[in-house]
C-alpha cells in the first residue's frame, strides 16, 4: 500500500468583483476541512483566485483584463494561502492566470508540497473557445484570446510518494494527454475545470456535459493506469450555469468520490498508489503491448485527412 489522502476542493461561483482576499478565505476554509479528514494534499480548480473571465470580451489593454492576471505567486494575496497550508503540512493544487515578466499569459497551474515547496508549474496545452467576441453568443469563450497554447507539454513530478501529472480543462478531453503522461509513469493527474453547460457551437450536447466529464476522466485513467482527480468550479457563476460533479477517480476507471453540490465542497478519499500498478503492469503494459510503430499518425499529423 501507498496510501495518500487527497482533497478534492471544489468551487462554487466566484462573483466578478470578488477580492482575491475573499477568495483566498475560502480556499483556507477548504484546507482547514482537508486538515480535520487527513488530506495530505488539496486540490483547487482552473483559475481558482477569479472569476472566469474568459466569459466577457475585453480590449487587449483593459485593466479589468490584467487584474484577473497573477503577476508573481505566491503574491502578498495569496501568501496566506501558502503559509496556512505550510502551518497545516498540507500541500496545494492550484490554477491561476499566469502574466510572465516578458508579457506572455498562460492558463497555469501550480503543484505545492507539504513543506510549502513548489514542486511542479504546468501552462495549460489545449485552448478552448476563440479569439474574437462573438455578440451572438449568450456569453463568450474567449480562451484562445486571453491566453497562449503551452509549447511545455506534459512533464510528471514525484512528489507525495509518486509520479503526479497536471492538465487543465479541455486537456482533459483528449486522449494524448493522459498518453503523454502515461508513458511517464503517472500515478495521479490533477485536473481542474470550469466547463458552462451550455456550449453555444452545439447546444445539443449541453445536457451531456456531466456525462462526457466523468466519460473522459475515467478512460484515462483506466487506459493509462493512474489516479485522476478532477475538480470543478461549479454552480451559476455571473448568470453562467457551470458544470460541478468533481470526481476522484480510480486507476480501475471508477469513481470512488464524487461532489454532490455544486458549491464549494470538499471530496475525500485515501488512493492507493500501488493499485496503479494492477492496471500498468497487466492489461496496460505499455511496453509489452503497445504498438508505436503502427501510431506515427498521432505524432505527426494534427488535423483529419480523410482518404481522395
Ligand atoms: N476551461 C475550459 O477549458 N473549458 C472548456 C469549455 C469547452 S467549450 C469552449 C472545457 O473543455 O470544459
Amino acid at each position: 500500500m501507498r496510501p495518500l489522502t487527497v482533497g478534492a476542493a471544489q468551487l462554487g461561483p466566484i462573483a466578478r468583483y470578488e477580492t482575491r482576499a475573499k477568495v483566498v478565505e475560502r480556499l483556507i476554509a477548504l484546507l482547514h476541512q482537508g486538515a480535520e479528514r487527513g488530506c495530505e494534499v488539496v486540490v483547487f480548480p482552473e483559475l481558482a483566485l477569479t472569476t472566469f473571465f474568459p466569459r466577457w470580451y475585453f480590449p487587449d489593454d483593459s485593466p479589468e483584463l490584467l487584474s484577473y492576471f497573477e503577476t508573481e505567486m505566491p503574491s502578498a494575496q495569496t501568501q496566506p494561502l501558502f503559509d496556512e497550508a505550510k502551518r497545516l503540512g498540507i500541500g496545494f493544487h492550484l490554477g491561476y492566470a499566469e502574466l510572465t515578466p516578458d508579457g506572455h499569459r498562460y492558463n497555469t497551474a501550480i503543484l505545492v508540497d507539504r513543506s510549502g515547496s513548489l514542486v511542479a508549474k504546468y501552462r495549460k496545452v489545449h485552448i478552448p473557445g476563440h479569439e474574437e467576441h462573438e455578440p451572438q453568443r449568450p456569453f463568450q469563450h474567449l480562451e484562445r484570446r486571453y491566453f497562449e497554447e503551452s509549447t511545455e507539454g506534459f512533464s510528471v513530478w514525484r512528489a507525495f510518494g509518486g509520479v503526479m501529472g497536471i492538465a487543465l480543462c479541455n486537456d482533459r478531453r483528449w486522449p494524448e494527454t493522459y498518453r503523454v503522461m502515461g508513458l511517464q509513469g503517472v500515478e495521479m493527474i490533477f485536473i481542474g475545470y470550469n466547463t458552462p453547460l451550455h456550449y453555444a457551437p452545439d447546444p445539443v450536447q449541453d445536457p451531456l456535459q456531466a456525462f462526457h466529464n466523468h466519460l473522459v476522466m475515467q478512460a484515462g485513467a483506466y487506459q493509462n493506469g493512474t489516479w485522476v482527480i478532477g475538480v470543478a468550479k461549479g454552480g451559476t457563476e455571473e448568470g453562467v450555469e457551470s458544470l460541478a460533479h468533481s470526481a476522484v477517480i480510480a486507476p480501475s476507471g471508477q469513481i470512488v468520490a464524487q461532489a454532490v453540490t455544486d458549491g464549494d465542497e470538499l471530496i475525500t478519499a485515501q488512493c492507493d498508489l500501488d493499485w496503479c500498478s494492477q492496471y500498468k503492469d497487466t492489461l496496460f503494459d505499455f511496453g509489452r503491448y503497445r504498438r508505436p510503430e503502427t501510431y506515427q499518425l498521432i505524432g505527426q499529423q494534427k488535423g483529419v485527412i480523410p482518404p481522395p
